[in-house]
């Protein structure tokens, strides 16, 4: 069964997707936490990090570019927290990796 998030990426369903490229889709989080909230999310359907295959760390990578793109275009995006929920005890809800980009505010340190 497709995850909600290849559901977005097929265009099954809306959302507000604000950059995407051959690796990763980014779209606003439904339930944001910053002003800033967006999910940067791999185009191929990875569980988690402890599922990663060595030939999916392509997608770290993605990951990591996608934020460095992103703080370099959203204004106010200059500063932001990327986190990983990578496990249901560890918070994650949506079992289809993805980094959280979070700016906008101060956030705690
Ligand atoms: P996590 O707990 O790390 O698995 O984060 C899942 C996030 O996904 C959570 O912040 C809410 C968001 N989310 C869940 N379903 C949808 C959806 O259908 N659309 C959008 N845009 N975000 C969703």
């Amino acid at each position: 069964m497709k995850t909600i998030f290849s559901k977005i990426i097929d265009r099954e369903i809306p959302a507000d997707i604000v950059a995407e490229n051959d690796q990763v889709i980014v779209f606003r989080d439904i339930n944001p936490k910053t002003p800033i909230h967006v999910l940067i999310v791999p185009k191929k359907e990875i569980k988690d990090i402890q599922s990663f295959a060595p030939e999916d760390f392509v997608y770290a990578q993605a990951i990591f570019a996608m934020a460095q793109q992103l703080s370099q275009t959203i204004p106010g995006a200059e500063e932001f927290r990327l986190q990983i929920n990578s496990g249901y005890r560890a918070g994650q809800r949506v079992f289809h990796v993805h980094a959280h980009f979070l700016a906008g505010a101060e956030l705690a340190a």
